[in-house]
């Protein structure tokens, strides 16, 4: 029997995943940066081949076999590859921190715990490159949080996903920024993000929106390099509003921003030293210099948010026990 608990974090994506080219591997049309959050989720694996199937618990809830197949049915297939060893079977109960499937990434905050956890348990040595592509395949999000501080997904350009990786591009350190969320809602999305990245293939505008991610990325790393906020913040709003364009030009009609949503788009504008950011939900992510948190989170209050969070920009996973 093998067993390790681990801590991953949560990321928030400052340019956009949205839309797949190899729906299988989840290779992105897209590059995209992400600030790993200090959100996290703990994850306990224990594998052995004396169990019959893998278990998923996820805050005290078994998951169906039908859910863990979807969930964990992917890289748990891969970690057995890699592993050599078709007749591991693992159990996995995992606790996060924060509201589950609210647009606050949660799912991929476990699964990057969930792959770290195996790598550890196995002993399985794989540089973090690796572990992001592993994660990648069960989620997406889940690639950029196997590094810490300010991290770049590489899209790739081969078929099999093996140059579609992460990498920390800024350490944590590099930039005194928090991310406010803002909790506006605690209800499941209504489209799934793997739903909507279908959909997405339906508007007519994606291109366009291709043709900006690739144009501003450099800007956009340019600005955190030379932590130059009016420009950095300028950017996150323009690639937010980007992604929820094509969302919104997609068919059947799919939209994740409510009232408040769009409340907080304009008076994060007008605020002026902030800048907004929505993944697939309407809370509000609310990017600043630490020594604005307290302001932010008023105006959010204001708006209103019923609960407000407060993250730093945070480290990759960490191995508590293995
Ligand atoms: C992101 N999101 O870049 C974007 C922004 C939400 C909005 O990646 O199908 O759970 O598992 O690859 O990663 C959420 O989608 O989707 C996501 P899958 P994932 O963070």
């Amino acid at each position: 029997m093998k067993r390790a608990v681990v801590e991953a974090p949560a990321n928030i994506a400052l340019v956009k995943y949205w839309g797949k080219r190899n729906e299988e591997l989840n290779l992105p049309l897209n590059d995209s940066l992400s600030m790993t959050l200090d959100l996290t989720v703990k994850t306990e694996v224990t594998l052995s081949r004396e169990f019959d199937r893998d278990e998923v618990y996820v805050n005290q809830r078994r998951l169906s076999d039908e859910e863990v197949k979807e969930y964990a049915g992917r890289v748990m297939r891969s970690i057995r590859k890699v592993a050599g060893d078709q007749g591991l079977r693992a159990v996995v109960r995992s606790v996060s921190t924060f509201p589950e499937s609210a647009g606050l990434a949660s799912s991929a905050a476990g699964m990057a715990a969930l792959v770290w956890a195996c790598n550890e348990a196995l002993g399985l040595g794989l540089d973090r490159k690796e572990i992001s592509k592993l994660a990648r395949e069960g989620s997406g999000s889940a690639c950029r949080s196997i590094f810490g501080g300010f991290v770049l997904w590489k899209k790739g350009t081969r078929n099999d996903g093996s140059d579609s990786y992460c990498e920390e591009l800024f350490p944590p350190s590099h930039w005194d920024l928090v991310d406010v969320i803002g909790l506006v809602s605690d209800s499941k999305k209504k489209i799934s993000s793997r739903e909507g990245m279908k959909r997405v293939r339906t508007a007519p505008t994606l291109d366009s929106r291709l043709e900006f991610v690739n144009r501003t990325l450099p800007k956009m790393i340019e600005s955190i390099a030379n932590r130059d906020e009016s420009s950095f913040y300028e950017l996150v709003m323009r690639h937010s509003n980007s992604m929820h364009s094509v969302i919104m030009d997609s068919w059947p009609p799919t939209w994740y921003l409510n009232d408040i949503s769009i409340k907080v788009m304009e008076i994060i504008y007008a605020y002026g030293k902030a800048a907004y950011t929505f993944d697939a939900g309407p809370n509000p992510h609310v990017i600043t210099s630490s020594s604005r948190a307290d302001e932010i989170e008023n105006l959010l209050r204001d708006a209103g948010a019923r609960r407000v969070i407060v993250s730093k920009i945070s480290q990759g996973p960490r191995t508590l026990e293995v």
